[in-house]
């Protein structure tokens, strides 16, 4: 029964894959079942072929509020050690695939830490963004202190870590953590039509594209130059680029295969 389920799944479109998260009493608060679940979800759309792009998303009240604080508060050093949900968000880091975070509402402490580790964040205009961690006493533990400076800089990163204050979509926006803003009705739209776009591309050359941005995140400029051009010349090797080139010198669309 969908009641049972963190999450549920849906093929929208075609290629498209949706994720919604599915604790809306707890403003999806990311209890261990429910990032089992995603895990699993995310390495079953990263098997099928037919998948090039997953859309996460949360309800109209929040994308995600965080980790269980039931969880939390039951937890010790001992059992963080060795508690095994760092292989869960290392399944979101590790997917080859496009994936939008489309959210409305609260996406807090490991919410936003979850948008943040998706590859484009789509909000609505409702939005609300940020590391709340310190109020409990704890920092975040999936990227709240790494991936938040890297997309907003280092003063907002100190001040929504340090303060637990949240920012609106618009302020996101402008910090370039998100890339659009829309009215809330319109988010999942959004991102499932932008899903769409991207699904209708060549699901390899996304791929490698996916993993060349990434990789800026991680290295010099000039190995990731280098790491651009081994895929650029990767790329030469797919049937997609022969059907894209071939494409536009007869005038028409392209049929991308993903070969
Ligand atoms: N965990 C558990 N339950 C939650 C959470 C949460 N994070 N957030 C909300 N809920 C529950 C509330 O307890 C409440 O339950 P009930 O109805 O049974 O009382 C229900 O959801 C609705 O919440 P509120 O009544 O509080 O709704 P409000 O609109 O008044 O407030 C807020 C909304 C502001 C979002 C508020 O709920 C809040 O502050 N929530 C906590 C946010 C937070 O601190 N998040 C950070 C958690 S720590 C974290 O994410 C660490 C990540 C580390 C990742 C790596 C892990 C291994």
């Amino acid at each position: 029964m969908a009641e049972d389920q963190d999450i549920l799944l849906s093929d929208p479109f075609p290629h498209v894959r949706l994720i919604q998260l599915n604790r809306p009493k707890q403003l999806n608060a990311l209890r261990a079942r429910l990032m089992q679940q995603l895990q699993d979800a995310l390495n079953a759309a990263a098997d099928d072929e037919d998948v090039r792009c997953v859309v996460i998303t949360g309800d109209d009240r929040a994308f995600a509020a965080g980790a269980d604080i039931n969880e939390l508060n039951a937890y010790t050093m001992v059992s963080m050690l060795n508690d095994t949900r760092m292989l869960d968000w290392d399944a979101i880091r590790k997917f080859p695939k496009p994936l939008i975070a489309a959210v409305n509402g609260f996406a807090l402490g490991g919410g936003c830490e979850l948008a943040m580790a998706c590859d484009i964040i789509v909000a609505g205009e409702d939005a609300r963004f940020g590391q709340p961690e310190i109020n409990l006493g704890l920092i975040p533990g999936a990227g709240g202190t790494q991936r938040l400076p890297r997309a907003v800089g280092k003063s907002l990163a100190m001040k929504l870590n340090l303060t637990g204050e949240a920012i609106d979509a618009k302020t996101a926006l402008a910090a370039g953590l998100i890339s659009d803003v829309v009215p809330p009705e319109l988010t999942v739209d959004t991102a499932l039509e932008m899903a769409q776009t991207i699904a209708s591309k060549a699901p390899v050359a996304a791929r490698m594209i996916k993993a060349a941005v990434l990789k800026a995140f991680e290295t010099s400029l000039a190995a990731g130059l280098d790491y651009e051009r081994r895929a650029l010349d990767v790329s030469f090797a797919t049937e997609d680029k022969d059907e894209g080139t071939a494409a536009f010198l007869e005038k028409r669309k392209p049929d991308f295969k993903g070969r």
